[in-house]
């Protein structure tokens, strides 16, 4: 659905009242009561919700998940709909093709790299397919993503139904759908445990005796079979790829009858009905066969233990679990409840002054974190190109993991909206990658150390494929490890350095201390070929490899020094460090040069902007420290924004309202921000490309979180790209590097108050134009507390392992 040509469209479309199977639907009266029953409070802001039962996966229905299941929730009325999904089912691998090699050479190509190396050197930029022709390889045995299945509930559709209401609480974890019939309301709750690796869903009913409806799960998979024994619904089966799946559904009636005919089970007259489901496969992150046992038993031991909580256990796990992530996090811009539906609050949004712009922001910040929650934990794989939910057999970009920008986006909150946990399965999926990614390393370029290209699957893809303009990026394995150093830098977590961070950076820098080669122009050390993102041709030094790898040595250097550990890969990174093309050049007309040679065309409309990786998610670009360059980013940036039908993707423009906060330009960064709401989301709040890509919603919560607190320079700058879109509010529990949490309270766009607590104690240096005049004092016993002053808005303090400090004015 391409929103920005059919924004009409989608407004016409919200006031048609037909549901599923054309019951006449009353929608719930506009007024903001959420499912807190009768006489409810208001509803709660972080709250998406409809009038309307999903039509649309992609648009309408809503997210639940845990990480490693996902489901759909569609909220029909005669029939409801969960399309599911497990993170490890995907087609393609070794188990698909005999020769699976995943990307890398079938045969060794002797002399080719140094080929393209000497024609680029020696004959300057070339032409994508020139490259190509030397070093690509047709891609084999990728595969996709898969959907499991559905989940059906077939029941009786109502002639006339009043009070429909369907929503996604994210503040509680639960996505709900009510709705009366007759003077009977149903009530339907479901969630994603991640403690009890389940999915459930509970339909009730305020009158005993009223929920009646078949169960049945349907799989697109053909090699599977369904059974059905005492309520229990098993889909069992094979992919080509001779991947076992299974998923096992109970269905669990209080009162009322249930009994199992052929593929389905049904219940009748029931007072209520709990259906708890799980799936897995024989999914192993294990090079070089990726396979292990079949998930039969683990399914069923996983399926019975969830089946020992009554519903209300279920439920208060999960909430314990998911809140003690959530809640860590508060943003206040004004907002009030709304009372429109939030289809209708995205189709009237426009970035205004009303508190329900205000409210729609607030909400897809949250939504980001909700998504990130519910698409990476530990245990199973990280976010893909759709988090975890997907639909499709041959999914868009096989709902991968692209390395060029979009893995990298998906985890860019993570860290400072306070939701650390999330990494794990990013880290696994790091490591696990090693293996590959040495035998990349080995044949396609002869060296140590580990490598990826530009995008990759659960099969240790870390080879080429053969579509000239984004198949080469070996840059990618060191831009990974960046997200392991900076969850050190925001944790402080030595022992997580010296075990996991270190030994995966220390052997990405070996791969670039073996292929950076000195430019014959200048003497200095480039990556060659070289290639800026889907755009322009393969040259020597482009800015984002050099960018990248001064990235990675920066941060070896440091991490090796921090750990004592490593003294002479230490000094071999130091050496090529002084020699590297650092990749920051200012052009003829002031932007910062994409390439080393003077490249860039002014009306460019790309939607990578992959030479400002320096600024964002790189730090080496820092408005106070490299004013010029800074300035040329500024110019760039500019450029590409106003270039005429510029490329804007979801998470391009994502990547955008970062930037934006990073050179302190809050209004332009919010523009950004807004115009990703009106032009890339969808009802459901998700990111669209088109079509769904949930980087995206990643990118503008890490850039909202961008525009109130930043850490990368060392110092704690506070409000450093404030909007005056946002004049007063207020945010807790952002965190910053060196292991401290973050609050600030802001009136007429300036800070009343800073709130701040550090994990380990030390010197916390902050900065915010409010610090010309405050006091600093503990929050606690509100005792003064002593401080330096560095510049006129930068203060210095020591502060206590856990002690709350608060500067107020
Ligand atoms: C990169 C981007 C595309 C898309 C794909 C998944 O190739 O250039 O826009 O997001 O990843």
């Amino acid at each position: 659905m391409q929103l920005w040509h059919q924004r009409s469209a989608v407004r016409a479309a919200v006031f048609t009242l037909t549901a599923v199977g054309g019951a006449q639907v009353r929608p719930v009266a506009a007024e903001p009561t959420s499912f807190a029953g009768p006489g409810g409070a208001a509803a709660a802001p972080l709250t998406l919700w409809y009038d309307r039962a999903a039509t649309d996966w992609e648009s309408q229905a809503l997210p639940i998940g845990n990480g490693a299941l996902g489901a759909m929730v569609f909220g029909g009325v005669g029939q409801e709909r969960l399309q599911f999904n497990e993170k490890t089912l995907w087609s393609g691998g070794p188990g698909e093709d005999p020769d699976y090699t995943g990307g890398i050479w079938k045969a060794p190509r002797p002399g080719a790299l140094a080929e393209a190396r000497r024609l680029v050197l020696e004959q300057g930029p070339q032409d994508p397919q020139v490259i190509t022709d030397l070093l690509a390889q047709p891609r084999e045995g990728y595969g996709s993503y898969q959907p499991f299945g559905d989940l059906w509930l077939d029941g009786e559709e109502p002639a006339q139904v009043t009070g429909y209401r369907r929503e996604l609480d994210l503040a509680a974890g639960v996505a709900r759908v009510r709705y009366t019939v007759g003077s009977t309301t149903f009530t339907r709750e479901a969630f994603a445990s991640y403690p009890d690796h389940v999915i459930v869903l509970r339909v009730s009913a305020d009158r005993p005796r009223s929920v009646s409806f078949a169960v049945r799960v349907t799989t697109p998979h053909p090699d599977t079979a369904v059974a059905v024994a005492r309520g229990r619904l098993t889909v069992a089966g094979h992919l080509a790829n001779g991947m076992a799946l299974e998923s096992q559904v109970q269905v669990v009636s209080d009162g009322g009858r249930r009994s199992d005919a052929g593929d389905r089970v049904t219940v009748s007259g029931a007072d209520a009905v709990t259906i708890v489901l799980t799936a897995g496969t024989s999914y192993a992150a294990r090079f070089p066969d990726y396979s292990g046992n079949d998930p039969h038993r683990r399914v069923t031991a996983t399926l019975d233990a969830a089946l020992g909580s009554p519903f209300r256990r279920l439920l208060e796990r999960h909430q314990a679990d998911y809140r003690r992530l959530f809640d860590r996090v508060r943003l206040d811009l004004g907002q009030r409840a709304p009372a429109i539906t939030t289809d209708r609050l995205l189709a009237a949004y426009t970035g205004g002054a009303s508190t329900d712009d205000r409210a729609l922001e607030a909400l897809f910040f949250a939504y980001g974190r909700y998504l990130l929650i519910s698409s990476s934990r530990a245990g199973s794989l990280p976010a893909n190109l759709q988090g975890v939910w997907n639909k499709d057999t041959a999914a868009a970009w096989s709902a991968d993991y692209h390395v060029n920008i979009n893995l990298q986006m998906n985890y860019w909150p993570a860290e400072v909206t306070n939701l650390g946990e999330t990494t794990g399965p990013l880290f696994d999926f790091i490591d696990a990658m090693r293996p590959a990614g040495r035998e990349a390393a080995r044949v396609m370029f002869g060296s140590p150390g580990w490598v990826v290209e530009n995008e990759t699957t659960p099969f240790g893809y870390t080879g080429v494929h053969d579509w000239p303009t984004a198949f080469w990026l070996p840059e990618a394995a060191a831009w990974l490890t960046q997200h392991l150093w900076e969850h050190y830098q925001f944790t402080q977590d030595r022992a997580f350095l010296r075990r996991t961070a270190y030994p995966i950076m220390a052997e990405a820098a070996e791969f670039w201390l073996a292929n950076l080669v000195a430019d014959p122009r200048d003497g200095k050390l480039v990556a060659v070929p070289s290639y800026s993102p889907e755009h322009g041709p393969y040259t020597a030094g482009a800015a984002m490899s050099q960018q990248i790898v001064w990235n990675l040595f920066t941060n070896v250097i440091e991490a090796s020094e921090l750990l004592g550990t490593d003294p002479e890969l230490r000094l071999r990174v130091e050496h090529a460090l002084a020699q590297l093309d650092p990749g920051l050049r200012v052009g003829s007309w002031g932007q910062l040069q994409e390439w080393k040679e003077d490249l860039d065309d002014p009306l460019d409309t790309h939607r990578h902007v992959s030479h400002l990786f320096a600024l964002y998610p790189g730090a080496q670009i820092e408005p106070t420290a490299t004013p010029a360059i800074a300035q040329a980013a500024l110019v760039s940036l500019q450029a590409r924004e106003n270039a005429p039908n510029a490329e804007s993707p979801g998470w391009s423009r994502a990547w955008k309202i970062n930037f934006w906060a990073r050179l302190r330009h809050g209004d332009e960064a919010f523009v950004s921000f807004r115009d990703q709401l009106r032009f890339s989301t969808l009802p459901n709040l998700w990111d669209t490309h088109p079509p769904f890509q949930i980087d995206g919603n990643f990118g503008a919560t890490a850039g909202v979180a961008e525009m109130l607190v930043q850490s990368q320079t060392g110092v704690i700058q506070v409000l450093p790209a404030l909007p005056s879109a946002w004049p007063a509010g207020a945010v807790d529990g952002l965190r910053v590097r060196g292991a401290a949490t973050v609050g600030v309270t802001w009136r007429a766009g300036r800070a009343t108050e800073i709130r701040i607590a550090s994990d380990h104690g030390g010197t916390l240096r902050v900065q915010e134009p409010m610090l010309s005049v405050f006091r600093l004092i503990d929050a606690e016993t509100g005792r003064a507390v002593p401080w330096a002053r560095e510049s006129a808005d930068t203060i210095r303090f020591q502060a206590r392992a856990g002690t709350a400090y608060r500067i107020i004015r």
